[in-house]
Parts: structure tokens; C-alpha cells; sequence
């Protein structure tokens, strides 16, 4: 009784820096890992949502990095409780993915299912792609990476490679309903009502009013909703935005945080990136960054154009030749297009009104923020009604461009490519 009480509350205990060297003494799997001599630099470099995540280095170099799930939302506090069971979905992804995409997400060393610790590669010499887009460098492979990444997992994962008893009992064993309830709730829900954890500025208010009362914005959202919690074709990463993704020069791009992972649509991780790539778009817009405006523009299509590719060559070992004919893939591209355009719009109005923001809006100054989040909303509305008539990922940016058009003001600059339109 008291050994089981005593494990429950070694369970319970969060990763601290001064705990590190004891805790890598007690898992075997890590301990070829960093030199025996156990001295060890660690520092806490979590600056997400929702974890405790450190880097470990010895003194001879090799380093690992340990990330803990906590039983709380992290930028929110204690009072948001949440499932640490997170992590064993976390691990599961990242395996499962690492045997499918090994070149683009960090390996795993080892799994702490009672303390739920994932020790990782370390990537610090990456950096999260978001501040890099934000801070105008070109990483020139990490859109296409991430299209082939998504292909990768999307075609392995799902009937078109797994014998279908076995996707079941897979999708079941990866269920994930705490961590999809978020995405339920933040993505799809709350920012179209008046919800209590939504915020953004008031300038935008009849912006937001307006989307929330048009009816056919809401119905095109509930449908895409309804695709989200139902439709279970692929072990896919279930948080891929643009601060999931690390990258470097010279080497491919890196998806991490797969703490989302379910059996879910494909066409929501594309659509993390699209609406991601909108968003940092819209800034060098607003900010006037014409050349950089120009690149980003490009990376919708880098991303779809890779992940076609990927599955058109991936197609002929599908399993099932015949009830599954070659013409179909052009069928399923289509279907998975329509709901990465719709669910990016989503992603755009969460990202601007709903709980999380992100850097690549709220760091705007205060009058080019209004504007860039009026052209956010309005491109969302219309991609979430019109996604079933938009036939690729350019006709988003197209749309973009109306949207700025017709929000900015005369002092921002348009890129060249609205002056040839
Ligand atoms: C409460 S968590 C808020 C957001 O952070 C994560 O990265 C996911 O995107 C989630 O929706
Ligand atoms: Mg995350």
C-alpha cells in the first residue's frame, strides 16, 4: 500500500532541474545516452501551452531533451486541468511517425509512461519556424518537407497501406478525446460565439459580430466541425502550425508537439500550415515587407505540391489495387483540398479571436493589428463558405489578397504580385 503510494507520488512529481541527474539514473534507456560522469547542464526551455520541457547537455556535448506533460494548461494555470495521459499519445505519434517520416520529426529515445516524460533528440540547433517566418528568413524546403511529412503519415497510417481490422484497432488504441475536445472547443466552437475565453480588440468588434451572425458561415463551420470529430482516416499530428515545426538550414523540417495525434481528417494538419502561412503573410503585408510578402505567398502551393507528389508516388503500393482504382486518388486530393481550405479558415479566426493567438498577429502594432485581423476574418468567412469551389491552395492566397485589398489602408504597401493582377 505504501510502495503503491509512494510510486503514485513519484508519478506526480514534476521535473525540476536539480532533479534531473537522479531521474536519468533510474531509466536505463538513456543511459548510453549522456556520459556516466553526470555532470550535467540542464535548462527549462518550454514556452508553449502546455508543457515543462528541458534540455539536458553533459559535459562532453551529447545532449537529449526530456518534455513532461503537466496536469494543467501551462499559459493558463492550475484551474485549466488536463490530461498528462497526453504524452503516451505524444510518443505514440512520434514513433509511429518516425517510422514512416524518420527525416522529419525528432527520434525518441524513451517513454515514461508513469511520469509521462518523452525524452527526445534535441533540436536546439533548430529554431521554431514561426519566429523564423515572422522574422523574415527563408527557410526554402520547410513547406515542401512538412507537404511530403503529411503525405508520409496520411498514406501509412490509413487504409491505403494498413489492412482495415488493423486501422481500427489502431485508431481506437490512439484515441485521444481530452486533447481533441480543445481542438473541438478552441477551433471550432468558441470563436464563433460569445464564448468566455475569447478576447481580441475592440476595433474589430463588427468584424467578429458580424461573422458570428452569419448563418451560413456557421453551418459551413459545424459541417467542418462534424468532419473533425468523425472522420478517422490517418494517425495525423493534430497541431501543425507553424510553431510545430522546427527548422535549420541544410536540413529537412521537423514536426514536434504531436500531443494532438488522433485518428483524424488529413486535410486538418494541411490546414494548420495554410492558415499559419496566411497569418504570416498578412504581417510582412501589413508590415510592408514586399520581397518577404512575395516568398511566403509561395508556400501554400510548396506544401500541397509536395504532398501530391508524395502521394501520387506512394499510390501504386497501396494495398488495395482494386477496390481502391487509380482514378481515386485524384477524387480523395480533392476531398482532402476542400477540407484544408475550409478547416483553415478556422484556424485563421481562432488564431485572431478565439484563445490562443499567436506571435505573427499580436506583435503587430496596435492600428496595422485591427486591419490585419479584418482581413483575417474576412478571408476566413469566405474560404469556410466557398472551400467546395476553391480548387488549390493558390485560390486562398488569391483570396488573401482581396481580403487586404479591401481592409488595408493606402500606407501599406501591396506586393508586386496584386500590382500585376
Ligand atoms: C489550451 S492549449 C491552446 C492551444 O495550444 C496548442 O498548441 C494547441 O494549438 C491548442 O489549441
Ligand atoms: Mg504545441
Amino acid at each position: 500500500m505504501q510502495a503503491a503510494m509512494k510510486k503514485r507520488a513519484d508519478a506526480d512529481e514534476l521535473l525540476s532541474i536539480e532533479g534531473i541527474a537522479s531521474y536519468l539514473d533510474t531509466r536505463p534507456l538513456l543511459a548510453d545516452r549522456l556520459s556516466r560522469e553526470r555532470e550535467f547542464e540542464a535548462r527549462e526551455v518550454g514556452d508553449g501551452n502546455l508543457n515543462l520541457v528541458f534540455i539536458v547537455r553533459d559535459s562532453a556535448g551529447a545532449s537529449l531533451v526530456l518534455k513532461q506533460a503537466l496536469p494543467y494548461v501551462r499559459v493558463a494555470g492550475p484551474t485549466w486541468r488536463l490530461t498528462p495521459e497526453r504524452a503516451g499519445c505524444e510518443a505514440r505519434a512520434l514513433r509511429v511517425h518516425g517510422l514512416l517520416a524518420a527525416e522529419y520529426v525528432p527520434a525518441v529515445y524513451d517513454f515514461d509512461e508513469d511520469r509521462h516524460i518523452i525524452a527526445m533528440e534535441d533540436l536546439s540547433e533548430f529554431t521554431v519556424w514561426r519566429g523564423a517566418l515572422d522574422g523574415g528568413e527563408r527557410h526554402e524546403r520547410a513547406a515542401a518537407d512538412m507537404g511530403t511529412y503529411v503525405a508520409r503519415i496520411a498514406f501509412g497510417t490509413s487504409v491505403f497501406a494498413v489492412a482495415p481490422t488493423e486501422v481500427k484497432a489502431r485508431a481506437a488504441e490512439a484515441v485521444n478525446p481530452r486533447m481533441c475536445e480543445i481542438t473541438e472547443d478552441l477551433v471550432f466552437s468558441e470563436p464563433y460565439i460569445d464564448a468566455e475565453r475569447d478576447w481580441f480588440q475592440g476595433e474589430v468588434t463588427q468584424d467578429v459580430d458580424a461573422l458570428r451572425a452569419d448563418g451560413c458561415f456557421l453551418a459551413a463551420m459545424a459541417e467542418l466541425k462534424y468532419t473533425f470529430m468523425t472522420h478517422a482516416e490517418a494517425l495525423i499530428h493534430g497541431d501543425l502550425h507553424t510553431g510545430s515545426v522546427m527548422v535549420r538550414h541544410g536540413a529537412t523540417a521537423r514536426a514536434f508537439d504531436s500531443e494532438f495525434a488522433f485518428y483524424g481528417p488529413v486535410g486538418f494538419d494541411l490546414s494548420c500550415l495554410l492558415g499559419n502561412y496566411v497569418l504570416a503573410y498578412v504581417r510582412a503585408v501589413v508590415l510592408g515587407q514586399e520581397e518577404h510578402a512575395e516568398w511566403l505567398r509561395t508556400l501554400p502551393r510548396q506544401t500541397w505540391d509536395a504532398f501530391c507528389a508524395e502521394m501520387e508516388r506512394l499510390w501504386p503500393s497501396r494495398r488495395d489495387q482494386t477496390g481502391c482504382p487509380d482514378r481515386y486518388l485524384g477524387r480523395w486530393l480533392k476531398n482532402v483540398c476542400s477540407d484544408t481550405v475550409g478547416m483553415a479558415g478556422a484556424e485563421l479566426c481562432r488564431r485572431t479571436i478565439g484563445y490562443a493567438h499567436v506571435a505573427d498577429i499580436e506583435s503587430l502594432p496596435l492600428a496595422g493589428r485591427a486591419t490585419a485581423v479584418r482581413a483575417v476574418l474576412s478571408v476566413a468567412r469566405r474560404i469556410v463558405v466557398e472551400r467546395a469551389g476553391l480548387s488549390d491552395l493558390e485560390s486562398v492566397m488569391t483570396a488573401t489578397d482581396e481580403a487586404l485589398r479591401a481592409t488595408t489602408s493606402a500606407n501599406v504597401r501591396a506586393p508586386r504580385a496584386w500590382r500585376s493582377r
